[in-house]
C-alpha cells in the first residue's frame, strides 16, 4: 500500500506531570513555530485558563511541527498532547484514535505510576508502535536504570502474548525543559548527550509508521474531537482515514444513530504550530478541522455521498463517579450570578455533553437538578467551576461512587 512518507501521526502520553506539555514546548521551539525573540509562555499547549492556573493538561490538544529528517527530507509531524490525569482518561482515549504511535513518558524519578499503566493498556490495545521515553533525566533524584527496570515490568505485566514485538521499543532518555534527547543513557541527575532533541525526532520517524493508505478508496474522516471559533462555529477535528477532502465539497455525515445526510464543509483547516490555516484539500493521515456542520459529534464518519463508509463509534470507558448539579435554590438565588434558570443549566449540561464523551447527564426526581457522571472528582468539579465562570448559579451535590447492576 502506498504510504504517506511526509507525515506522522503520534499521541504524547504519561502520568500527570512526567513532561508531556513541556516535551510539545520544545519541539516546537525546535522546529522553528517562534521566532527567537518571540515571548511564548512555558506550557504553551495548556491554552485554557483552567489549564494555565492549574497547571496541568485538561483537553487533549494537537499541534504540527514540520522538521527535517537526518537525510533532509521534510516531515510533519502531528502531535496529540493529552492529559495526564486519570479523570480526563477520555480525552487520551480519543487522542489515540487520531495517531500511529505514541511516545510513553516516563519520570526519571517516580518511575511508571497508576496512570502510566492505564494509558500503556489503552495504546497496547489498539497495537499502536511505542517509544519509552525517561524524562526529567536531569532530576537531582533521578534513578534512571530503576525506573527503566520498572518499565519494563510494567509492559510485561500488560503485554498479550502475541505483542512480544512490542518490547523492542526504543528508549530515549530526555530533559525536556532543557530541550535535549540522547539514546545513550545519561548519569542520572546528568544531561543527555546531544545538545537538542533531534535523537527524539530520528526515532519518532524511523519507529511511527506513517500513514497508509489505499489508492482511489472512498473518503472516510473520523470525528475524534470537537472545537469551537468564534467566527466559523462548531468545528469538527477529524483524522482523515482515506480518500480525499476539498474545501466546499459535498460529504456524507454518517450520524451515531445510523442515519446519513449530506453536509457541505464550508470550511476546511489544518494546523500549523499553534494556528489553523485554511487549506485547499487534504488526504489521508491528515489532521484537519471542517467548519459547516453545527450538529456533528464525536465518533461520527464523514464519508462519500455516493457510497457512505461509516467507521466504527469510538469507545470510552464507564464513568465512575456522579454528582447532582442543579440551580441554586437558597433565598439568596441570583445575587452572584445571572444564569439561575434551570433551562439554562439544561443547556449547558446538553453543551457539555456533545463535546465531552466521557460525561453523561442523567434526570433526577427534581426538575432542577440532574445527575452528572463523570471520570473522577476533578473532572466533575472543573465543570462546575467553568459553569460557575460562565455566571451560573449552582447548587452541588457530594461526588458519589457509581455502582453499576451487572447481569441483574
Ligand atoms: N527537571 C525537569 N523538570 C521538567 C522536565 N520536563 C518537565 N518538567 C517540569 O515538570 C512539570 C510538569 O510539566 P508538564 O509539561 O506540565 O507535565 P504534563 O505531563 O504535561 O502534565 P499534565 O498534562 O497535567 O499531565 C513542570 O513544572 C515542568 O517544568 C525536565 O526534563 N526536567
Ligand atoms: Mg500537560
Amino acid at each position: 500500500m502506498p504510504i504517506r512518507n511526509d507525515l506522522r501521526n503520534v499521541a504524547i502520553i504519561a502520568h500527570v506531570d512526567h513532561g508531556k506539555t513541556t516535551l510539545v514546548d520544545a519541539m516546537l521551539w525546535q522546529s522553528g513555530a517562534f521566532r527567537a525573540n518571540q515571548d511564548v509562555k512555558t506550557q504553551v499547549m495548556d491554552s485554557m485558563d483552567l489549564e494555565r492556573e492549574k497547571g496541568i493538561t485538561i483537553l487533549a490538544k494537537n499541534t504540527a511541527v514540520e522538521h527535517m529528517t537526518d537525510a533532509g527530507e521534510k516531515v510533519t509531524i502531528n502531535i496529540i498532547d493529552t492529559p495526564g490525569h486519570a479523570d480526563f482518561g477520555g480525552e487520551v482515549e480519543r487522542g489515540l484514535e487520531m495517531v500511529d504511535g505514541v511516545l510513553l513518558l516516563v519520570d526519571a524519578s517516580e518511575g511508571p505510576l497508576p496512570q502510566t499503566r492505564f494509558v500503556l493498556r489503552k495504546a497496547l490495545a489498539k497495537d499502536l508502535p511505542i517509544i519509552v521515553v525517561i524524562n526529567k533525566v536531569d532530576r537531582q533524584d533521578a534513578r534512571i536504570k530503576e525506573v527503566l527496570d520498572e518499565t519494563y515490568a510494567l509492559f510485561m505485566d500488560l503485554v498479550e502474548d502475541d505483542q512480544a514485538h512490542i518490547l523492542d521499543f526504543p528508549i530515549v532518555y530526555c530533559a525536556a525543559k532543557a530541550g535535549r534527547a540522547s539514546l545513550n543513557m545519561p548519569d542520572d541527575g546528568g544531561f543527555p548527550d546531544s545538545d537538542n532533541l533531534q535523537p527524539l525526532f530520528e526515532t519518532i520517524f524511523t519507529t511511527i509508521p506513517a500513514p497508509e493508505y489505499e489508492e482511489g478508496a472512498v473518503l472516510q474522516a473520523h470525528v475524534t474531537n470537537l472545537d469551537a471559533s468564534p467566527y466559523l462555529g462548531r468545528l469538527a477535528l477529524c483524522r482523515i482515514v482515506s480518500g480525499t477532502m476539498t474545501r466546499g465539497q459535498t460529504v456524507a455525515w454518517c450520524k451515531h444513530d445510523g442515519t446519513v445526510q449530506n453536509v457541505r464543509l464550508s470550511e476546511l483547516l489544518m494546523t500549523k504550530a499553534l494556528d489553523r490555516a485554511p487549506a485547499e484539500s487534504a488526504g489521508p493521515g491528515d489532521i484537519v478541522a471542517i467548519a459547516g456542520i453545527s450538529e456533528i459529534t464525536i465518533g461520527e464518519t464523514l464519508s462519500d455521498p455516493e457510497n457512505p463508509q461509516p467507521l466504527p463509534l469510538i469507545h470510552v470507558d464507564e464513568p465512575s463517579i456522579s454528582m447532582t448539579i442543579g440551580i441554586n435554590t437558597s433565598p439568596l438565588a441570583g445575587q452572584s450570578g445571572k444564569n439561575v434558570t434551570a433551562r439554562l443549566v439544561k443547556n449547558r449540561l446538553d453543551t457539555e455533553l456533545v463535546g465531552n464523551v466521557s460525561i453523561r447527564v442523567l434526570p433526577t426526581e427534581r426538575p432542577d437538578t440532574w445527575e452528572v457522571q463523570g471520570r473522577g472528582e476533578l473532572q466533575l468539579a472543573i465543570l462546575v467551576e467553568m459553569m460557575r465562570r460562565e455566571s451560573f448559579e449552582l447548587t452541588v451535590g457530594k461526588p458519589q461512587v457509581v455502582t453499576r447492576v451487572v447481569d441483574g
